[in-house]
């Protein structure tokens, strides 16, 4: 299932997935202040499309497999892929997960943050911070030589010690010219297994962690991932490059990885 060769990137590449990856974050920015109760997910998806088009770049999304809009917005239970609504109006103490990608001279940046709607729940406040520290802890194992399970051992051993489960059926990708491709890169994993990594590789890495069970379901629309016991589920992401001495986290303005 994922015997396709996995792409290196030549350092002229890798300074085009930064140019796409520095808009994906700069939308991600543009988009948060308007994360407020009484927003409707569509007005965030028109905001989206217009800032990107606004730049030459256009909405990876839209129309990948048919999906109908530029942005996936994720709300409270649900996992990922939340088509914008113009019926759905964001309210106080909603979290919404943000995943963006735009398509710019070829190349794609994919990232997502989750944003609280106003005040948020003690218990949905610790699932948004442990979600985003398992990400970066799934970014921090990343380096030459180390494997695959390494990310998501580093993911799984965090967010299962804070009482939280990672979902299993949406992994990370391998990403660049095209938007899905090999290396697929679970969120939980067993350290030493897995293909190695080499310098060159890009991927994502993008956990989705749930308050009560791993398991998912998708609705009747084919589209919206939620958890299967309509609890909370929160979810971060970055495109990150393997380098000769690490890692470097693409989709960002800082470069600088947290220590
Ligand atoms: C489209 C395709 C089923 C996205 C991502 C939009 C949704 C459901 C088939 C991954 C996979 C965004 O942003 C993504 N990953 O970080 N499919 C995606 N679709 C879609
Ligand atoms: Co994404």
């Amino acid at each position: 299932m994922d015997q396709e060769p996995i792409i290196l990137m030549s350092s002229r590449e890798i300074e085009k997935m930064r140019q796409a990856g520095r808009m994906a974050a700069e939308l991600l920015d543009y988009l948060e202040p308007m994360v407020q109760p009484g927003v409707t997910t569509l007005e965030l998806n028109d905001a989206a499309e217009a800032w990107t088009q606004a730049r030459g770049a256009k909405s990876a999304p839209l129309g990948y497999h048919g999906f109908p809009k530029s942005i996936c917005t994720s709300v409270n239970e649900v996992v990922c892929h939340g088509i914008p609504n113009a019926k759905q109006t964001l309210k106080d103490g909603d979290i919404i997960n943000i995943d963006v990608t735009p398509l710019l001279d070829g190349y794609h940046g994919d990232t997502s943050r989750t944003f609280f709607v106003g005040q948020p729940s003690p218990l949905a406040r610790r699932l948004v911070e442990v979600t985003e520290e398992s990400m970066w802890r799934g970014i921090q194992a990343v380096k030459p030589g180390a494997r695959v399970g390494d990310i998501g051992a580093a993911i799984q051993e965090y967010a299962e010690a804070q009482g939280f489960s990672v979902v299993r059926d949406f992994v990370g990708h391998g990403v660049g010219r095209i938007f899905h491709a090999a290396p697929q890169i679970p969120h939980y994993g067993t350290r030493g297994k897995g293909k190695k990594l080499r310098a060159g590789m890009v991927f994502t890495i993008e956990p989705m962690i749930n308050e009560g069970t791993w398991e998912v379901e998708v609705l009747a629309d084919n589209w919206t991932a939620v958890t299967k016991d309509r609890k909370l589920s929160a979810q971060f992401e970055h495109t990150v490059v393997v380098t000769n001495d690490g890692v470097e986290v693409l989709t960002t303005l800082s470069e600088l990885v947290p220590a």
